[in-house]
């Protein structure tokens, strides 16, 4: 295991490529007008350029850097072997929420950083920027409580804050097809609408979250239903890397798996064990009132 010096060493070197990365694919994205590819993903999701792009500036923004034994990629069917004696295994989405770029919305990048093999309980740090109308940087390491937010001011990323969630919130953030929702998730959405929780959902992941921890606090769900029973968000590259930077900052992050009228399981989120690099989950991330509440 590594020291905590070694272990802050380390990261400073990965956030530093993230940092760098950030730039060109933010101005990939300015010159992209949402424009589809040919291609589909290891998902089968359509490919847009600026995937296929931003994926190709994270490939060579880690592949001299000695200390990652492999990176895996939304947008990649396999993980792929950097060096042999290199430590951590990175996993990232590239472009979350790609199809939000036609319509000029926010978009982001996401990672996961593994000391060891990609199982949730070897995270050691997460990430996200945000490519909005500036670029910004969520960042998360078990050295820390609390998210650092940095924004990038044309020279240099500057912290601006560090995100701690409050024990409620009020953003009410909710994902998935409505008409196949559960009975009681439907009942759970609604009742917090009724105590005064507002919607508020772009349908970008990382701007939607991003959102709740600037406010400092309430609930983002993307949960089974009828149609997609495993949900639609990725383990590796979207989920496992939230899960860590909301617990970091105070709340919770959950699985709740359901039969049409129930909850038959919750489980934290970080002790799932993925069986395959592109597995899914329904997930739940919010302060720890929410999480509570909807555990119920
Ligand atoms: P993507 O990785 O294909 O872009 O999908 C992920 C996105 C998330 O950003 C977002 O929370 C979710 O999918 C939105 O899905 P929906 O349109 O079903 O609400
Ligand atoms: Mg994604």
């Amino acid at each position: 295991m590594r020291t905590n010096a070694e272990l802050m060493r380390d990261l400073e070197l990965i956030f530093a490529r993230i940092q760098s990365a950030s730039l060109p694919i933010y101005e990939t994205l300015k010159q992209s007008l949402g424009e589809y590819a040919q291609s589909t993903n290891a998902t089968g999701d359509t490919q847009l350029k600026a995937d296929i792009q931003a994926d190709t500036i994270l490939q060579n923004t880690f592949k001299d850097l000695r200390i990652v034994h492999q990176v895996c990629s939304e947008e990649q069917e396999q993980a792929i072997k950097l060096h042999d004696k290199g430590i951590y295994s990175i996993a990232y989405d590239p472009l979350d929420g790609s199809s939000l770029m036609g319509a000029n919305l926010s978009v982001g990048s996401i990672f996961g950083i593994y000391h060891g093999d990609f199982l949730p309980q070897n995270l050691v740090a997460s990430a996200y920027i945000l490519y909005g109308m500036v670029v910004g940087i969520g960042f998360a390491s078990i050295l820390k409580e609390g998210v650092d937010y940095f924004v990038y001011n044309g020279k240099t990323f500057d912290l601006q804050k560090c995100f701690k969630l409050s024990h409620k919130g009020k953003l009410n953030a909710t994902g998935g097809t409505q008409k196949n929702w559960s009975l009681s998730h439907k009942a759970k959405i609604e009742s917090l609408f009724n105590a005064g929780y507002r919607l508020r959902y772009s349908g970008g992941m990382v701007p939607d979250l991003h959102h709740i921890l600037v406010k400092g606090g309430g609930i983002f769900s993307y949960p089974s239903t009828s149609d997609a029973p495993q949900g639609k968000l990725r383990m590796l590259f979207e989920v496992f890397p939230f899960a860590f930077i909301f617990e970091r900052a105070g709340g919770g992050a959950v699985c709740i798996s359901e039969n049409a009228h129930n909850i038959t399981e919750v489980k934290r989120l970080l002790e799932l064990t993925p069986k395959h690099l592109h597995d899914t989950t329904p997930c739940f991330f919010g302060s720890l009132e929410e999480i509570e509440f909807v555990s119920k």
